[in-house]
């Protein structure tokens, strides 16, 4: 928690941008007085839930990663400030995913979980998604999704019995709620949603057993909000196919399927010119499309969202504001120089409020 001037001159920000921005505001001086007493006596404040919405709004806005913020005016904020016991965080963490899964059209939503005050921090989420696969490792190398090796580990020593054992077992929850023990909860099967993957041309495809989880709800980054941090704020909207099949599923310190993928494909691996990885790599990314839209559930291609990043960037624009990007991360990973978002720089900010990944807790 920053110190009281900290906080009181990032509240004072935080509140004048939200009143110049949104007319329904009400009184600014008003505000600003109480916010400072509030301060004063307590060393932080709360957050009106127009402000919160606003807030967390806006720090996806300013998520110079993403490359999805077209519609960052649509996030729905459910507010779980009052859940702090352990149930309470994973029953808010369940719901979310009930609520932003749809049955396939997906929404993106976040919830706020109670923020850290002096003396005080609130509940912590160890999962970097609400949906993870397990990643065991074995003397033969690693079953399941190596990202997730750490968690795994813990999500056992704490007392999770571990699943199936398959290349895609759905790990636990794992609540932190400081003065408490750490506790897992199991994730009820119905409100994780997994598309299997098969590809439209090749038979062959759907007989790999592969599959991923419709909503990427990511769940280890703060949540900086005028002066005040919310560390458990999960969030999600929907997959870039990919994120899915030219990185999860590709990457060689994640499920490394490319040389599987290319023998199947019958391609020449004998040497790196005939370009076998990144004809597997197309495949890949077009069973990961084709199966999401089979399926029915919500999923962008990389041409289609670069085009829309270009018309979010021209209403930041036209609406005088700083839009950052990082280029690294905007910049797709597969056919960069086909969508337009690569031929060109963009501003570099540190804007807030934000999203802001804390560091992976020991396990
Ligand atoms: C990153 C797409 C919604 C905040 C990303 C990335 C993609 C993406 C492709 C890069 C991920 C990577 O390379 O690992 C989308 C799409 C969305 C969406 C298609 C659909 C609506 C959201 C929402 C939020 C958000 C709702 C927050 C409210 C972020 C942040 C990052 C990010 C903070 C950086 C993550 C990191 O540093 O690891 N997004 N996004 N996005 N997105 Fe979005
Ligand atoms: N690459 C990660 C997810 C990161 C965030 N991506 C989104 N966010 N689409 C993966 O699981 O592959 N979102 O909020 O929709």
């Amino acid at each position: 928690v920053p110190a009281e001037g900290a906080v009181r001159r990032a509240a004072e920000e935080f509140l004048r941008m939200f009143h110049a921005e949104d007319r329904r505001s009400g009184d600014l001086e008003e505000r600003l007085r109480r916010v400072r007493a509030e301060i004063a006596e307590t060393g932080t404040y709360r957050h009106t839930e127009a402000e919160l919405t606003f807030g967390a709004r806006v720090a996806w806005r300013n998520s110079d990663r993403c490359i999805g913020r077209l519609y960052w005016r649509s996030l729905r904020v459910r507010d779980l400030r009052h859940a702090r016991a352990p149930e309470e965080v994973a029953a808010g963490c369940v719901e979310h995913l009930a609520a932003a899964t749809g049955g396939g059209r997906i929404r993106p939503i976040i919830t706020v979980f109670a923020p850290d005050g002096p003396g005080r921090p609130g509940p912590r989420l160890w999962n970097s998604q609400l949906i993870r696969y397990a990643g065991y490792r074995r003397p033969d190398g690693v079953v399941g999704d190596p990202a997730n090796v750490a968690l795994t580990a813990a999500a056992l020593a704490l007392g999770w019995p571990g699943g199936a054992g398959t290349r895609f077992d759905v790990l636990p929850l794992v609540v932190e709620v400081p003065g408490e023990p750490v506790r897992v909860f199991d994730l009820p099967p119905e409100v994780v949603l997994e598309v299997p993957l098969a590809h439209p041309d090749f038979p062959w495809f759907e007989r790999l057993g592969l599959r991923w989880h419709a909503v990427p709800a990511v769940s280890d980054m703060t949540l900086e909000i005028g002066g005040v941090t919310y560390p458990a704020a999960p969030f999600n909207g929907w997959y870039m196919g990919t994120e899915i099949g030219a990185r999860n599923l590709a990457d060689t310190d994640r499920y490394d399927l490319l040389s599987e993928i290319a023998d199947l494909l019958g391609l020449d691996r004998s040497e790196e010119a005939t370009l076998w990885r990144d004809r597997a790599l197309v495949e890949l990314n077009v069973a990961v499309l084709h199966s999401f839209r089979a399926a029915a559930v919500t999923v962008t291609d990389h041409h289609t969202e670069a085009r829309r990043f270009l018309i979010h960037l021209a209403r930041e624009e036209a609406a005088g504001r700083v839009c950052p990007a990082d280029w690294s991360w905007i910049v797709p990973p597969i056919s960069g120089a086909a969508t337009p978002v690569f031929h060109r720089y963009y501003d570099e900010a540190d804007l807030r409020p934000a999203y802001v990944r804390r560091p992976e807790p020991e396990a």
